[in-house]
């Protein structure tokens, strides 16, 4: 009896304690810093002490009944079937317990896609593997990329607090507004996933889906990709930084300037050395991915660079297929995601690692390719 007695108490302790300590607990989700996750949160809470009221009551029942009647003690079982006042209560009580969770879920539903009276709209596009981010009334738009050392992913090097979870260019956003998100995606389908704002959107390619963020505490927000989207999945993270109104200004401002100096600078010439430079850096971020850093690929997905037809064939070909990618794989049309100068750098770096350089130079093609004629390529490809 003592035992049963126990068992009773720790079924009935670890279903309360688990309740207690949810809140702050690692395994629950994020309170969140935006209307929306904190709408979410409490929703989730309170179908969760509905799931605990009816599972203590439930086994409190079947142990009070399982010990009350045991064998042991003569218990005799009675025999009665198609009881119409009890058929009745269990078909009515749970019924009842589902409408009264289904009210406030509909609600929250209606709030997440109310997107009305947004102050700012961006354009969220998925891609094998980053992200792209278009605020359309201010015309910036960038790219996001994964910017983990591919030495902490092989396991050569100490990995970072952020590990995978870090990227090049995070998407800003002002504090205490109300930013329309525009999902899609442009190849596969991923899914626009932060939590602490409350939102996990599916980014589906030829639809656009809308959500809304609204933040309340400056900081830094990260996310992932939800929906499994190829072998590189874990490699979009999520990274948005919530500035006051005044630095987002600055901020797009700031962006402004970038787009005109890269312009400008895509039509200037760098030296062999600035361009290898330049192209390592560029290369381990946009293309090491797929290609891996030894230039020998993942064949036969994604095929070697090294002793490459294409890199170490004549140039114009080389510029034509990074400009414009191969339809059906990975190889994505470049040219519209990175701008002269770093495409420049990355096909020189490319033509010249691996030994590459030494059987382009055999065959008399030349080796060293500048954002110009990068430039002629865009035009002549049009
Ligand atoms: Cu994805």
């Amino acid at each position: 009896m003592l035992r049963i007695r126990h068992w009773i108490g720790c079924l009935l302790s670890s279903l309360l304690g688990s309740a207690v300590y949810a809140e702050d607990s690692k395994w629950n989700m994020p309170y969140g810093v935006s209307p929306l996750s904190h709408e979410i949160y409490n929703l989730h809470m309170a179908c969760f002490w509905v799931c605990c009221v009816i599972g203590v009551m439930v086994f409190s029942v079947l142990i009070y009944s399982l010990v009350k009647f045991r064998k042991s003690k003569g218990a005799k079982a009675s025999h009665f079937h198609e009881h119409l006042g009890i058929e009745i209560i269990w078909t009515t009580i749970p019924f009842l317990i589902l409408v009264a969770l289904a009210i406030p879920a509909t609600i929250v539903l209606m709030h997440i896609h109310n997107t009305d009276e947004s102050a700012l709209t961006v354009k969220v596009t998925g891609y094998q593997w980053k992200w792209k981010y278009e605020y359309l009334d201010q015309g910036v738009s960038f790219f996001s990329i994964l910017s983990t050392n591919q030495n902490q992913i092989n396991n050569l090097a100490p990995k970072d607090k952020w590990f995978l979870l870090e990227v090049d260019k995070p998407m800003v956003v002002p504090v205490n507004t109300k930013v329309k998100i525009l999902v899609t995606a442009d190849d596969v389908i991923h899914s626009w996933w932060v939590p602490s704002l409350g939102v996990k959107q599916d980014a589906v390619p030829g639809y656009i889906n809308e959500n809304w963020i609204y933040i309340t505490t400056p900081g830094t927000y990260r996310g992932q990709c939800g929906e499994l989207c190829g072998v590189n999945h874990a490699f979009m993270p999520i990274v948005i930084r919530a500035v006051s109104q005044a630095e987002f200004d600055k901020w797009v401002i700031e962006q402004h300037a970038l787009a005109g100096t890269l312009q400008q600078a895509g039509l200037k010439n760098m030296t062999p050395d600035e361009l290898m430079k330049l192209g390592k850096t560029e290369y381990e971020k946009n293309c090491a991915m797929c290609h891996q850093n030894t230039g020998e690929g993942l064949p036969p997905t994604f095929p070697p660079l090294k002793r490459s037809r294409i890199v170490t064939g004549p140039a114009t070909a080389n510029i034509g297929f990074v400009l414009s990618g191969v339809p059906g794989t990975a190889m994505q049309a470049f040219g519209d995601q990175l701008d002269n100068r770093t495409l420049a750098a990355i096909i020189t770096y490319t033509r010249n690692a691996w030994g590459n350089d030494r059987m382009i130079e055999n065959r008399q093609y030349t080796v060293v390719v500048q954002p110009q004629d990068v430039e002629k390529s865009r035009h002549a490809g049009r």
